[in-house]
């Protein structure tokens, strides 16, 4: 099923990398997720003991599932199940068919370990070239891999899948930003590959060195991924360097990067459905919310051979669209992630988002799309700080012209978020740059 069946458009270009399933009919596709769910539920009974013990504890037995609607019936699997059984206990083959390990990027305790077989890794780069297919990539780029090469699943995702397209690929890793864009000059790098933030920053650099990507680079697409943007800062991207930019979204756990992905209409991400199942739950009730409904995104990666899972509970916020995209591609599409529930900001009450005080933000062409978020208690009361880079110095030596930006500033946060924040404007350069997944947010409530 991942054997290459793309057609060529009229520019020498795949349109699809296999078109047989991605613009198969639903009712061919939900008969292979049930085929895949039965074996994958056989399979993990037999093999991984924490799904006997779960399956046991509800009454549960293989034969009850037998298509995707008994799906529901299936107990969830939360992070804390990958780290009670630190570190391969979930692995559902012997240990020595398993030929790569990643982690997750978790900062504290224990990383998440998964693992792939051979048949693994050659599905995993099957869905991803689908995934840079769609977002505009051919045989004829070349791409600047910027995701931090390691345990990390970005770098190595995006890899082998372009190399399987016939892409030239620099794997650049993260860092070293002026390098990066030496390269991108030199080698004639077509397509960066990085998380949001890291392109942004690229992008200052490069204005730094006085290279206009537009006259002097040949970049044309963005894939870029790992962390939550917004359509703001997509624009932002696009207009500084001068490329189309797609999403990609995928954990670890489930496989890496590869799970969904944009095509250039840039109207979701496209899911692989072949391979992964995705609902979208009340993660209070635990129930399936029906299509464009809000919630938490839930993943079953049932063709897995090291490690299947079982109806994950990812904590990423999003919600699907079922109808046919004008692509051509028929697969069920995920709305842009909007946050994590963990990183939800519950402020004075209001739950906040951060991805909602960056679509304020870069709003104003005044303010650079570096910002701070730092949540504090001051007299049992939360209060709200953010701060953003003004984008002309000479701002700060009109003071009226400063605070009318401010106030207007605090004027739209108040209006989306019903609470006052107190906008701090600094110079430029001031803040945080990221070379891999930004952290923007610091809470200083429990201290
Ligand atoms: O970030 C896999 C990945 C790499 C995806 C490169 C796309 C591109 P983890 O390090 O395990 O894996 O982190 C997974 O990152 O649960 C989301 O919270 C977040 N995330 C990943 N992609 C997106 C996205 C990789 N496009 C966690 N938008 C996930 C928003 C994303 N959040």
């Amino acid at each position: 099923m991942s054997r290459r069946t793309g057609s060529l458009n009229l520019k020498g270009r795949f349109m699809f990398w296999n078109k047989e399933i991605e613009t198969a009919s639903r009712e061919d596709i939900e008969q292979l997720q049930s085929n895949r769910l039965k074996q994958c539920v056989k399979k993990v009974y037999e093999n991984v003991p924490l799904y006997k013990t779960k399956f046991d504890e509800v009454g549960l037995k293989p034969e009850d599932i037998s298509t995707v609607d008994d799906l529901t019936k299936i107990p969830f699997t939360v992070k804390d199940d990958l780290r009670d059984t630190y570190p391969f206990g979930m692995f559902a083959v012997p240990k020595k068919d398993v030929v790569r390990i990643h982690a997750s990027s978790g900062t504290t305790g224990k990383p998440t370990v998964v693992g792939y077989t051979t048949k693994d890794l050659d599905m995993w780069s099957s869905v991803m070239a689908r995934l840079c297919v769609a977002g505009g990539v051919s045989a004829h780029d070349t791409a600047q891999v910027a995701f931090g090469y390691g345990l990390f699943t970005g770098a190595f995702g995006l890899h082998y899948a372009l190399e399987k397209i016939g892409v030239t690929v620099i794997p650049a890793s993260s860092g070293n930003t002026e390098k990066q864009i030496m390269l991108m000059k030199d080698f004639g790098t077509t397509v960066l590959i990085s998380t949001p933030s890291y392109a942004l920053y690229i992008s200052e650099v490069m204005a730094q060195m006085g290279i206009d990507p537009k006259r002097d680079l040949k970049l044309k697409y963005g894939l870029f991924g790992a962390e939550a943007s917004t359509e703001e800062m997509r624009r932002e991207l696009e207009e500084r360097l001068g490329i189309v930019a797609t999403e990609n979204y995928g954990l670890s756990e489930i496989i890496g990067p590869g799970v969904s992905g944009e095509c250039t209409d840039k109207c979701g991400m496209h899911i692989n459905e072949d391979h992964f199942i995705v609902e979208i739950i009340d993660s209070v009730t635990g129930e399936v919310l029906p299509y464009g409904e809000e919630g938490e995104v839930v993943i079953t990666a049932m063709s897995k051979e090291a490690l299947p899972i079982l109806r994950y509970k990812t904590k990423d916020i999003s919600n699907l669209i079922p109808n046919k995209c004008s692509c051509g591609r028929t697969s069920m599409r995920m709305a842009k992630i909007k946050g994590r529930s963990d990183d939800m900001l519950v402020i004075r009450g209001v739950n906040v988002f951060p991805s909602q005080i960056e679509t304020v933000l870069l709003k104003s062409q005044e303010v650079e799309p570096h910002y701070e978020i730092i949540v504090k208690r001051e007299n049992w009361l939360d209060q709200l700080e953010v701060l953003v880079e003004i984008a002309d110095t000479s701002l700060l030596e009109n003071y009226s012209r400063l605070e009318d930006l401010q106030n207007r500033i605090k004027s739209e946060i108040r209006t989306i978020l019903s609470i006052d924040a107190n906008v701090k404007l600094v110079e430029p350069n001031t803040l945080k740059r990221f070379q891999g997944k930004a952290q923007r947010v610091t809470d200083l409530r429990d201290q």
